[in-house]
């Protein structure tokens, strides 16, 4: 490693822990860490190193860890689900899974000495969490109707997949990229829609035509984090779809090498874009590649507003249906992803997807499969077509398990936008999303309206509060919503969003049916 390294005596705490031993030497340790039990392990391991694997201490819920895995492009089996549903179980009522804003699912209630029978299962699922947390390249995204859609220009899976191996060693953990400076988001757009939101990846790929060759116009350096969020720049770069990997790789090697670590706060591949410039970032990425890099395509094809892909559509084979079923913020437990499993093998081919909704994906269900799936039970539950409200809410984590939370948010969320839904009748979709603290893992930037948590003074006491974004663009010409409100304590909320509603998106008082 060259460039920027800060010296020992000033690595921050997280570079002294990657220093002092890799993230991925607990590995080898986990049937220790088993034996031993939580409370007598070494903190670092516990708490940080474990990340590496997927796995994720959880001071809220001590002994109970969550672990997230890496589905690739949101694709999982019916077989893989029913072995993160049987993990699940295990744990009762405390054992769930979260879909995840990234397209992928977290299991909680993990415990320790669990560990080695659950790897060796998702080894035999061909399921991995390999560095899924901390400085790594995070779940990557792709279209969720990739290879179903007949309007795409290019089925992203194998792709997404390809990228994956290559950055995890195939999952099985990848010393050369186990220590960059912080997180890495990538997606990759196949379809118009841009429904992976390409703008906040620190690398995205969306599609372009050069010379009437498809490949990628790449756009680089998007993130959010509690001090700043960027949309991603131009790299004014195009690549067919057979350099993507090793672009990706370059990127990520420059970006390791030389990326920012004094500061966390600004470690993420923006700030070291900010302090070259554009262009010696360009040039330094394409010295690693080895050859130039084409000039970005004049225009890409992200031309749609974005779709939630939710309700019943027609695939691009004859006779064959995708069916988006809303999953109230993401949530899942061990029954409901027993009957997913169930549901696509008995109407698609076995195979569901994951949106950064937070919704699934049944594909492959034939036209005289359709009626019957839609009188399953389960539908009842996770319905075709929820209210405009409902339909497009996302929500983070928030304090029932996550430790930087200021606020609960998936079920205030959920209660608050049935009763919105109850009283307000709306005419189109209203995208609302919930993050439980400025890192912003719920995306509020990308909604309609956003509410992130904060903590308010309200008649002396301090209460849990949410400030309020609007504005955010989604698919074509996204861009990103800003605060417009502070500090509105969440029992104070309902009436501002009514009013919000009302306002900006056409709301009106549902006409209740006098009784009698
Ligand atoms: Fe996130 C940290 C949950 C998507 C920005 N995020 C965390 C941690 C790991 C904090 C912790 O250790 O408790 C949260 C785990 C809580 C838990 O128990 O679930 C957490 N982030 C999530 C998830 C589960 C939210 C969700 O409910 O969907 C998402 C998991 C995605 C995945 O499958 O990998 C999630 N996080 C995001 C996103 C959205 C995205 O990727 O599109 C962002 C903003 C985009 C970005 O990263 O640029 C995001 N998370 C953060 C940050 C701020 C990063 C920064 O540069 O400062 C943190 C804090 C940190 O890294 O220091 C964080
Ligand atoms: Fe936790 Fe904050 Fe991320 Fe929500 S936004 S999951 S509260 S870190």
């Amino acid at each position: 490693m060259t460039g920027t390294l800060p010296t020992a005596a000033s690595l921050n705490k997280f570079e002294k822990i990657k220093a002092e031993k890799d993230g991925l030497a607990v590995k080898a340790e986990i049937e220790h860490f088993a034996r031993i039990g939580w409370e007598a392990m070494d903190e670092a391991d516990r708490d940080y190193r474990l990340k590496w694997l997927g796995v994720f201490f959880r001071p809220v819920t001590p002994g109970k860890f969550m672990m997230r895995l890496r589905l690739p492009n949101g694709v999982i089996r019916s077989e893989q689900l029913r072995v993160l549903a049987e993990i699940v179980q295990r744990y009762g009522e405390e054992g769930n899974a979260d879909i995840t804003t990234r397209q992928n699912l977290q299991l909680r209630g993990i415990r320790i000495e669990d560990l080695p029978d659950i790897f060796q299962r998702l080894h035999q699922a061909g399921l991995t969490s390999v560095q899924s947390g901390m400085d790594n390249v995070r779940n990557i995204t792709g279209s969720p109707v990739a290879g179903l859609d007949g309007d795409e220009l290019y089925d992203t899976r194998e792709l997404v997949q390809q990228v994956q191996d290559r950055i995890t060693n195939r999952g099985e953990g990848n010393p050369a990229f186990t220590n960059l400076p912080r997180k890495f988001n990538i997606a990759i757009a196949g379809c118009r829609d841009n429904s992976v939101h390409a703008e906040i990846n620190d690398i995205a790929f969306v599609p372009a035509f050069q010379n009437e060759v498809f490949g990628f116009n790449v756009l680089v350096g998007g993130f959010f984090s509690a001090k700043r969020c960027a949309a991603a720049i131009p790299l004014n770069a195009w690549v067919p779809p057979e350099e993507v990997v090793d672009l990706c790789e370059a990127i990520l090697v420059v970006y390791r090498d030389h990326g920012l670590r004094a500061n966390r706060q600004k470690a993420r591949l923006m700030w070291l874009i900010d302090e070259w410039g554009l262009e010696k970032f360009r040039a330094a990425v394409e010295q690693q590649l080895g050859r130039p890099l084409q000039p970005a395509a004049a225009k890409d094809e992200i031309l749609w507003d974005k779709r939630d892909h939710l309700g019943v559509h027609k695939q691009r084979q004859p006779g064959l249906n995708y069916v988006g079923l809303h999953v109230p913020i993401g949530r899942l437990y061990a029954p409901d992803m027993f009957d997913l499993a169930r549901l696509a093998d008995v109407y698609g081919n076995g195979e569901l997807r994951l949106t950064v909704e937070q919704n699934v994906i049944i594909p492959n269900v034939p036209d005289s499969r359709v009626a019957v799936l839609l009188q399953e039970p389960l539908l009842q539950k996770f319905t075709l077509e929820p209210g405009n409200l409902t339909r497009a809410l996302v929500s983070c984590t928030g304090n029932q398990f996550c430790n930087f939370a200021l606020i609960e948010t998936k079920n205030r969320a959920l209660a608050l936008i049935t009763e919105l839904e109850a009283e307000l009748d709306c005419p189109k979709p209203v995208r609302v999303h919930w993050t439980g603290c400025p890192n912003s893992c719920g995306q509020p930037q990308v909604a309609d309206i956003g509410m992130m948590g904060t903590k308010v003074r309200k008649d002396g006491k301090t209460v849990e509060g949410v400030d309020i974004y609007m504005g955010g663009k989604v698919g074509k010409d996204a861009e990103l919503g800003t605060c417009v409100m502070k500090g509105i304590p969440c029992e104070d909320l309902k009436p501002v969003l009514k009013d919000l509603l009302t306002q900006h998106f056409g709301a009106s008082p549902r006409v209740s049916t006098p009784v009698g």
